[in-house]
């Protein structure tokens, strides 16, 4: 008896406040865990985990890699508007035969860069070869944590599945550095090491993410206000893919060091 009177009563409720209704199971909803696990590509060794929480548009990212090359940047992305997944270890998707599977050619997995994880500054596109401010793996392990805005194509991609972690840069000569004879098909003026995806794994809704009734942890952000007014400010630009400008910045920082 209790029930048929409470069902009616809810649904009454809904329907004469529907907006109500919505932003109030919005502000209980709390934020979505995902997790990547990473695994490797090009043979590279390179194993690891990332998280990520997204609030809104405010994203907590941590990613945890070991086995990279040592002493080295590795620069790392979320990709986004492909099929959501990542190339297979072996070389079966070298298409150009080089001993590589690029960028060009995991791209077809994974898609286009959708953020720059840097350390600091720009997240967007634009960072996506500023080499100078991503993690470096001092002994070979990468620790990174940075809490940031995401674009609303971004935050859709982690809804659809098509959210991809990716860790570049590989040592394939065992040489100790990024060099070599094949040149990266994102710069004709860096090897190919240098870019190359090392490890990936497709971002999925963590188990731990499942909606906490309380929602104790929203609205507890502490992102930078000024460096989101940039991010922002930048998005408009880092759809015209400009990944030359990070190039570009690459180039003149080992212009400085040459
Ligand atoms: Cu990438």
């Amino acid at each position: 008896m209790r029930k048929a009177h409470a069902f009616p009563a809810i649904a009454i409720a809904a329907a004469a406040f529907p907006l109500l209704t919505m932003s109030t199971a919005f502000a209980h909803e709390g934020a979505t865990s995902y997790q990547a696990d990473l695994g490797a590509v090009n043979q590279s060794g390179v194993s690891g985990t990332g998280m990520v929480t997204l609030d809104g548009n405010t994203a907590t990212v941590m990613v945890e890699a070991s086995g990279l090359l040592a002493g080295s940047p590795h620069a790392q992305h979320f990709h986004i508007g492909a099929l959501g997944e990542c190339p297979t270890n072996d070389l079966a998707d070298d298409a150009d035969g080089d001993g590589f599977v690029s960028v060009t050619e995991a791209a077809k997995y994974y898609g286009a860069i959708g953020t720059s994880l840097t350390t600091t500054g720009d997240t967007s596109p634009d960072s996506g070869l500023a080499i100078d401010r991503f993690p470096t793996a001092d002994d070979g392990t990468i620790s990174y944590e940075r809490t940031f805005e995401v674009t609303d194509d971004v935050h859709a991609a982690f809804e659809a599945g098509t959210a991809v972690l990716v860790v570049h840069g590989i040592d394939k000569d065992g040489s100790g550095a990024y060099d070599g004879d094949v040149m990266s098909d994102l710069d004709p003026s860096l090897p190919m090491e240098a870019t190359a995806p090392a490890a990936c794994g497709a971002l999925e809704v963590a188990q731990m993410g499942a909606t906490p009734a309380g929602g104790a942890e929203t609205g507890a952000g502490s992102t930078s206000g000024t460096e989101n007014t940039a991010v922002i400010g930048v998005g408009v630009l880092a759809a015209a893919g400009a990944a030359g400008a990070g190039a570009i910045a690459y180039r003149r920082r080992q212009a400085e060091q040459a």
